[in-house]
């Protein structure tokens, strides 16, 4: 082990001396640089990047002026502060509804720089992700801007009635104001990031011409940067070169229940994985106040005290005030303690941190602009509760919603208010005078940047297919045994070559098109890479080969549902975010859908998007040998689960046709803002020919009688694939003397939706009669089944007169042949077929069908093992 002075040290450096003296500075440092990565690579270095600085990126020598009116922005930020303040205590006077005072009041500083100088508003404005719990202040701005009423901030969480604001981003309820839905942390970082991928796709391809320089702004907090999906896709958008990004990480050091790192520093932990990951990292930390005590550190005491100290105590600092702050900051070295000597412990107090600065916060964003090829990352340092008396920087002060009167006493001081504090229980806003030089200038910068944000735009769209033949050809009986996931590989191909809606089809695949058979769409569509193709790929000499390029149409997301299913909800909101109206088929395993991203798809009902999801390889018993992991029995539970989330299970081509060509014109010819489901399976089969007088509407509202006896004993109702199964069951059954009516149920939540509003209609008196009711009104046993959970079929049994039964794949799934799984959930032709001769009170015959089929019913509950 070699000591501390040793010889060897001195080798060292007289080598580097001499390298020095010989070669020059500039060779001696970029040799000592190399050689220190290979140092790091060996591990015999602690961490470089973990040791970065607890400084800010640009100093103050770098910086340019503020080009704002500082003093009327001042006002027009406190303002905001106050009125934002307003909203959270009105709706919690008296009623409880709950809202956030100290995340805004952190934040108002990073909002207020970019609201004045660099949100783009107007055509192509720029996406900003608002931090969901900062509502208030967004709605508080909106306000003095003149967009929300008084009315609209007394009724904050009130939404029921009508004029209320509802309380986070959500575009469901507010669909002319907010853009995209955020409170659920770490969707809105991932989002952002596949949005400003998108919007690169759709600039490559020509689609979208953009004007240079708009922006994705990501804003949120420190703590929601624990969420995975905050973090997951940020080698991505450095891969990618995404300077269209910026996200602005409130670093107020302080989350829900405490210090997000109370024992080190999350301004720290984040630029060491940003940088790392490629980002361009701008430490915003000490505001201007600190300048002046930084030019004097000349022995470095303050510097090293600023980077020894942990988040937990710069937290205490500003909850305990300038005094605490002198003992325990500054007195942590006494050359330190020198520089504030002459200071006063309220000025110590008031050394402001950066994220408080609009000329700090200026300048960060300005740096954003001028990174090409990455995107940026602002850390910015504020305090949380800031400028709220006693509450600011507590541990309880997230929930904070009332105030005591000396609470409030002090926020108007701290922010110079223009108000009586003897009229203080009113709690009135702040507003201008259109006259005023305040109310001009918010209006003006708004205006000089092309118009109010948050705004959302629908574009109403009219994508007419050029033709029907992609669909007429599925109308006649398949040639070859075929499965549902070929018959869509064949139709979204056709529809990629549609004259005037084919350039609007994207594919999106997480990493799984050979597994749907998509490879052939590789070659002749290519595959969209931000840098084309740098290489000579494996396959080249092959008709299917990996042709990655610039201007790809399909997107291959890798092994990446919740990335896949961000740029897929990027592209299903275009329509309104780049009026530009795209229809994106994700398609994917089914099991790793909505299971896997739930979260996801609700946001995206939210954000009324429009597109198509293929859940790929479904159904419990369809995906044989893959086992418990694989076999979906519930994506449809879960789909149902969104309210404007359409689903389907077709078994036959021409439904999945029709409901592909009837969901395009729902989406983009009617705009509605639904978004559609349809399960594919991968098992081949025969697709008879259409019925002659099926109509599309029957098959959209989820039933239509497939096969039709004069005189019938039972219905059977089947799902998917299982119609295979119960047309099979039909025809053991006539041995039996027992005549089936076999319906194809295309969507039994679509049935069950039908019933509910109609049910709904009837006890308010409208007389409607829902298309379920109308379907099974004539009573007789019926026996429905699916691939899925019993709780499907079991949605409709209200409206099916006659006894039901329904059968299902409740449990686990496991891995075995086809044959086995269907026999062993007891969905197979046996089944139904046993299942419909109880259901018509032949106990006899059931006992003698029994024998026959060999039918095993002492099988175990599904629940347990
Ligand atoms: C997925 C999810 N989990 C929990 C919450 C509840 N929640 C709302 S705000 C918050 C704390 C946020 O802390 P931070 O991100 O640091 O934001 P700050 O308010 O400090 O700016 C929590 C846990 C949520 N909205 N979403
Ligand atoms: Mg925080």
């Amino acid at each position: 082990m070699i000591k501390k002075n040793s010889e060897e040290i001195n080798d060292w450096v007289d080598a580097l001396e001499n390298l020095v003296l010989f070669n020059g500075k500039d060779d001696a440092s970029e040799l000592i640089q190399n050689f220190f990565k290979y140092a790091e690579n060996k591990g015999l270095l602690e961490s470089g990047f973990a040791n970065l600085p607890f400084e800010n990126s640009i100093s103050q020598y770098e910086e340019v002026d503020y080009p704002g009116d500082w003093n009327l922005e001042e006002t027009i930020r406190h303002f905001i502060r106050w009125n934002a303040l307003i909203t959270v205590l009105k709706a919690n006077k008296e009623l409880d509804l709950g809202g956030h005072i100290s995340t805004y009041s952190s934040a108002a500083t990073l909002y207020e720089v970019g609201f004045n100088h660099f949100f783009k508003g107007g055509d192509l404005s720029d996406m900003v992700y608002f931090q969901g719990h900062s509502s208030p202040g967004i709605y508080a701005r909106s306000f003095l801007e003149g967009s929300i009423s008084e009315q609209q901030l007394d009724n904050f969480r009130q939404e029921i009635d009508g004029v209320g604001l509802s309380s986070y981003p959500h575009p469901w309820l507010m669909p002319e104001y907010w853009q995209f839905p955020t409170v659920s942390m770490g969707l809105g970082p991932i989002m952002a990031i596949y949005q400003a991928h998108i919007m690169k796709y759709l600039e490559q391809r020509g689609l979208l011409q953009n004007q240079d320089k708009r922006k994705i702004w990501m804003f949120c907090g420190d703590g929601e940067m624990d969420e995975p999906e905050s973090m997951g896709a940020i080698s991505l958008a450095a891969r990618e070169k995404l300077d269209n990004l910026i996200f602005v990480i409130n670093c107020n050091l302080q989350r829900l229940d405490g210090p997000v790192r109370g024992n080190s520093r999350i301004i720290t932990e984040l630029g060491t994985i940003f940088s790392a990951a490629g980002w361009n990292v701008v430490n915003t930390i000490w505001g201007r106040k600190w300048d002046e005590l930084l030019a004097k550190d000349s022995t470095g005491a303050l510097k090293w005290v600023m980077n020894n100290t942990v988040d937990g105590e710069y937290q205490n600092f500003k909850a305990k005030g300038g005094a605490y702050t002198r003992k325990h900051f500054f007195g942590k070295h006494p050359e330190a303690l020198k520089l504030v000597e002459d200071m006063t412990d309220h000025e110590i107090e008031s050394l402001n941190r950066g994220g408080h600065d609009p000329l700090k916060v200026f300048n960060a964003y300005k740096s954003a602009y001028e990174c090409n090829d990455k995107p940026t990352v602002i850390l910015a340092f504020t305090v949380k509760g800031y400028g709220i008396g006693s509450r600011q920087a507590d541990n309880t002060t997230h929930q904070v919603k009332k105030l005591t009167e000396d609470n409030l006493k002090d926020f108007i001081k701290n922010f110079n208010l223009p108000i009586d504090t003897k009229k203080l229980n009113k709690l009135d806003y702040l507003k201008f005078n259109k006259n005023s030089k305040e109310y001009k200038y918010l209006i003006n910068q708004r205006k000089k940047l092309g118009g109010f944000l948050p705004r959302r735009e629908a574009l109403k769209s009219n994508l007419k297919v050029g033709t029907e033949s992609h669909f007429e050809e599925f109308n006649i009986q398949s040639k070859r045994e075929m499965s549902t996931t070929m018959v869509f590989v064949r139709l979204i191909t056709s529809l990629l070559r549609d004259k005037k809606i084919g350039k609007n089809i994207v594919p999106i695949v997480p990493d799984e098109a050979r597994t749907f058979g998509m490879d052939g769409l590789f070659r002749q569509f290519g595959i969209y890479s931000r840098e084309g193709q740098k290489y000579q790929p494996e396959d080249a000499d092959k008709v299917m080969w990996y042709r990655e390029s610039e201007d790809g149409v399909m997107l291959e997301e890798g092994i990446n549902e919740a990335g896949a299913f961000s740029a897929w909800i990027a592209l299903a909101t275009s329509y309104a975010n780049n009026s530009l109206p795209m229809i994106p088929f994700y398609i994917y395993y089914s099991m790793f859908g909505f299971q896997r991203v739930h979260d996801l798809a609700w946001a995206a009902g939210d954000a009324r998007a429009r597109g198509f999801l293929l859940g790929a390889t479904s159904g419990r018993t369809t995906l044989n040998g893959e086992g418990l992991q694989h076999q979906d029995g519930h994506s449809h539970l879960l789909a149902q689960t969104i309210p404007n989330c359409k689903s389907y299970d077709p078994c036959f081509d021409y439904e999945l046709a029709a409901i592909i060509k009837n969901g395009i014109d729902d989406m983009y010819v009617q705009n509605n803002d639904n978004y559609y489901y349809l399960t594919l399976m991968n098992e081949n089969y025969i697709h008879p020919e259409r019925p002659k007088n099926l109509k599309d509407s029957e098959i959209m509202q989820g039933a239509y009688l497939f096969r039709k006896q004069n005189k019938a004993d039972v219905r059977l109702l089947a799902s998917g694939l299982t119609l295979c199964f119960a047309i099979e069951a039909s025809k053991k059954l006539l041995d039996f003397g027992i005549n089936a009516n076999i319906w194809s149920i295309t969507s039994f939540n679509e049935l069950a939706r039908g019933g509910i509003i109609a049910d709904q209609n009837k006890m308010i008196g409208i007389d409607s009669k829902s298309y379920v009711e109308s379907c099974f009104e004539t009573e007789m046993p019926t026996v429905a089944v699916s691939e899925y959970q019993k709780l499907y079929a079991e949605q409709i049994r209200k409206w099916v007169n006659g006894n039901y039964t329904c059968l299902g794949t409740d449990g686990f799934g496991r891995s075995d042949t086809r044959e086995k799984l269907r026999e062993f959930f007891e969905i197979d032709s046996n089944h139904i077929a046993y299942n419909a001769l109880l259901l018509c009170g032949l106990n006899k015959e059931a006992k003698k069908f029994k024998t026959k089929y060999k039918l095993k019913l002492n099988k175990k509950n599904p629940y347990v093992r």
